[in-house]
């Protein structure tokens, strides 16, 4: 893929920039890790680590530059509690961040590997050391959620992928207080057919809010003979109505070519869970989860894939 849309992005050289080997304790793989800048501009990957179990928990890993030196906590900052939150059975996977102005708080969605399958669960937390659940918020079937930073129309909105199989298409759900949801909406369906976003879509980081909309990463998945390709797409959304998509590109702008992300536990896999935006406002630090097995970062233009959005979407 050395079309003009692979230049939206460009891999950082010491890709991946986190394995299991830089791990303080005996881990199989990190990846899909969502990510922020805290107060100080340290950059915080909040990494989904497997353990030797097979079962997910997550670690805090935190950088000055967001590209090395980073310092990981020495043993699972949230570990599932299947005890008080039997949700959690079989670990808690993908978090994606979103701070709340409103709340001064950093809400984490992530997915809950329940006895019935994947569900949505969310948790706030002020330091990433301390972690307030609210439960699950969205039953299983469910998972790729993450929540607008502030309320639209009075109300806050969880996007989530919800799967009526064979389809599984993105959704948006409103709540007065977080813990309510309803006024479900499709944001945007999976296509069919042959297209690499045909089937199955889900949100990858949370929006990206612009003058334009709401920038929206997602990922499609195609499945294929010798297994499922993961591939990452743009769309823009509207900001005060954003169950309305305004423009979506046809083509994926993002997908597996280099052997760290071709080859893995699972082959084929860029998954994004969290970005970062630099000091200029402009160019995105996405760290996305290689192959199921490593943390990788790419950098790219917000301003150019708004006008990417505006030629081919
Ligand atoms: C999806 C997600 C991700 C994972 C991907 C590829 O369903 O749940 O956690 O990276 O599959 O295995």
């Amino acid at each position: 893929m050395s079309n003009e849309n692979s230049q939206l992005f460009h891999r950082h050289p010491s890709n991946p920039i986190l394995t299991a080997a830089d791990w303080p304790y005996p881990v199989n793989s990190v990846f899909n890790a969502g990510a922020t800048l805290l107060s100080d501009g340290t950059a915080l990957l909040l990494c989904r680590v497997e353990d030797r179990t097979g079962i997910s928990h997550l670690c805090a890993a935190r950088s000055a530059n967001g590209i090395d030196d980073w310092q990981i906590d020495p043993r699972p900052t949230m570990a599932a509690d299947p005890d008080n939150y039997p949700e959690e059975l079989w670990g808690i996977e993908d978090p994606r961040i979103t701070y709340l102005p409103e709340m001064e708080q950093y809400a984490v969605l992530y997915t809950a590997f329940t006895r019935d399958g994947p569900g949505v669960a969310l948790a706030f937390t002020k330091d990433f050391h301390q972690f307030d659940r609210y439960g699950v918020v969205m039953a299983p079937e469910d998972k790729d959620a993450a929540l607008l930073p502030r309320r639209v129309g009075g109300h806050w909105a969880l996007i989530h992928r919800p799967v009526s199989a064979p389809n599984a298409h993105m959704w948006i759900s409103y709540s007065p207080d977080l813990r309510h949801w309803g006024r479900h909406a499709i944001m945007l369906e999976s296509r069919l057919g042959g297209w690499w976003d045909a089937k199955k879509i889900g949100l990858s980081p949370p929006p990206i809010e612009t003058s334009q909309g709401w920038l929206v990463i997602y990922h499609g998945v195609r499945l294929t003979a010798a297994g499922a390709i993961y591939r990452l797409g743009l769309a823009l959304f509207d900001l005060e109505a954003p169950e309305r998509c305004l423009r979506r590109g046809n083509e994926w702008v993002f997908g597996p070519e280099e052997p760290y992300e071709v080859r893995g536990d699972v082959d084929n896999v860029v998954f994004a869970c969290g970005y970062t935006i630099a000091a200029d406002g402009d160019t995105l630090n996405l760290y996305y989860g290689a192959a199921d097995t490593s943390i990788a970062l790419a950098t790219g233009s917000i301003g150019a894939m708004l006008e990417w959005l505006e030629q081919s979407g």
